[in-house]
């Protein structure tokens, strides 16, 4: 590590704490990186390492498909009259089913680098390419998962890991389609899967869930089934699950049932804070309020949403019911924390007509309110203590870098305005502590170069259809 973080402590003069900012902030923590202090207006210690600029919670990213970053900006051609959600779908399994395990790692590798460098101190992995290119389970069947752990454990991001259940197609129990061969598996060989990776999870310090994929690709039996099994693993994991997010999808829920996505969701699955419902994009009113009292976390995916032309979330409406809410990157068109809050806050500008919409009374700052609940929802969503400075959470933290000069003297809420509205393309952000340990100095990841070659490499082979 080219800066050990000397003492297990941190000190900064301003500091984003979940009540609101404070001064000369002292963060402690254990041998094992979680949280034994956390103290405002202390004097800098001797010896203690002093935060180059503002210090911000790590933002848990509570949604992510690793292999994606290998195709983004690869589908922003217009192929036919209308391209689609589903004919951008249709380029991305196609680069689904080329890639091999080594490929999968070192994309994920150099994501998991990037999403570290762009503030984004762990990841919680919808992972669904389980198989090989026929769609045959490989002789570990862990092969892919244990894949992306490595890629996790080397590039030292916080990891939820989330093995897909995908069985179908469509709604009323669609036979998958052949470009869907990698992905399906039975709900019995689902629950083995989780019963191999529970060891290894917690070897990592990475926690386990489940993403029944959408309601599109797993039939009520199973879906039933599998939360049952889950249970019987680990009765608090995370559940995961895209919903609601294109409008074909809920005239095809209502077709088939007669119910809205949520609303089926709700009346046939006992949701609560363990779950994180991702998108939620298509709702009624009935559907906002009953979602947000069912304490499931609205999984907030802005940058992707806009990519594929999903539609814009009603996060008044959430907020009013007093919703859970938190940010992913999903495809990873964009990976940086700070643009996801952007990009959502102007979703809903443009929506609404107004400014400065995701504010509360108590935190009329636009960029500390949302980054304060989405770190709260993205810790829930991942199942682990990261949920900013408070003793007892992972000592996860971004420190602004307070000589960029988009943030150059200003005060904390100011600096943090300015890094999420106004640094763009440009990386405001000096270092990253995962668990105390420093993954970013200096703006850079100690292995941002391997991660980038490997990166380089595994997107050659693949646009080149090399193995
Ligand atoms: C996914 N992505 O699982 O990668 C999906 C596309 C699907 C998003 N929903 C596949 N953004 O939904 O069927
Ligand atoms: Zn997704």
């Amino acid at each position: 590590m080219t800066a050990p973080s000397r003492n297990h402590a941190l000190f900064s003069a301003d500091a984003l704490l979940p009540a609101g900012w404070a001064r000369n902030v002292l963060l402690r923590w254990s041998g094992d990186g979680t949280l034994v202090e956390v103290l405002p207006d202390q004097r800098a210690p001797a010896g203690v390492d002093v935060a180059a600029g503002p210090l911000l919670p790590g933002m848990p990213n509570l949604h992510s498909h690793a292999f994606q970053r290998g195709i983004a900006g690869l589908t922003e051609f217009r192929a036919r009259d209308q391209d689609s959600f589903w004919s951008w779908r249709a380029l991305m399994y196609r680069f689904a089913l080329q890639l091999d395990p080594a490929q999968l790692e070192a994309i994920a590798f150099g994501l998991y680098v990037e999403m570290l460098e762009a503030g984004y101190t762990s990841v919680c992995e919808f992972h669904y390419v389980h198989h090989d290119r026929d769609g045959r389970a490989y002789a570990d069947d862990a092969e892919l998962a244990l894949a992306v752990m490595r890629a996790a454990r080397r590039a030292g991001i916080g990891l939820t890991l989330l093995p897909v259940l995908y069985q179908t197609s469509g709604f009323g129990g669609k036979p998958p389609s052949e470009d869907q061969r990698r992905f399906i598996r039975t709900t019995d060989s689902m629950l083995a899967l989780l019963e191999r990776l529970k060891p290894q999870c917690e070897a990592q310090g990475a926690r386990l869930g489940l993403a029944p994929h959408s309601l599109r690709a797993v039939p009520p039996d199973p879906l039933r089934d599998a939360l049952a099994g889950l249970d019987a693993i680990d009765a608090t994991a995370p559940i995961h699950i895209h919903i609601a997010e294109q409008t074909q999808e809920v005239d095809d829920c209502v077709a088939w049932s007669g119910q809205r996505p949520v609303a089926w969701l709700l009346d046939h699955a006992r949701i609560d804070a363990r779950w994180c419902l991702v998108h939620a994009t298509h709702m009624d009113a009935d559907e906002y309020r009953l979602g947000a009292a069912s304490r499931a976390v609205a999984g907030l995916c802005p940058t992707t949403e806009a990519n594929l032309g999903d539609g814009i979330f009603d996060w008044s409406r959430w907020q009013a019911a007093g919703g859970a809410w938190g940010v992913g990157s999903d495809s990873h068109i964009g990976v940086n924390a700070a643009e996801e809050l952007m990009m959502l806050e102007y979703g809903q500008r443009l929506s609404t007509r107004r400014r400065n919409v995701i504010a509360t009374p108590w935190q009329p700052q636009v960029a500390t309110a949302m980054t304060l609940a989405a770190v709260q929802g993205g810790a829930q969503a991942a199942s682990r203590p990261v949920a900013g400075f408070a003793v007892g959470q992972r000592a996860d933290a971004v420190v602004l870098d307070a000589s960029h000069p988009a943030i150059a003297g200003l005060s904390g809420p100011d600096a943090l305005s300015a890094h999420v509205f106004a640094s763009h393309r440009t990386n405001a952000i000096h270092s990253v502590y995962v668990g105390g340990q420093v993954r970013v100095h200096a703006t850079a990841h100690a292995e941002r170069h391997a991660a980038r070659e490997g990166f380089r490499q595994a997107r050659r082979q693949l646009l080149n259809g090399a193995p």
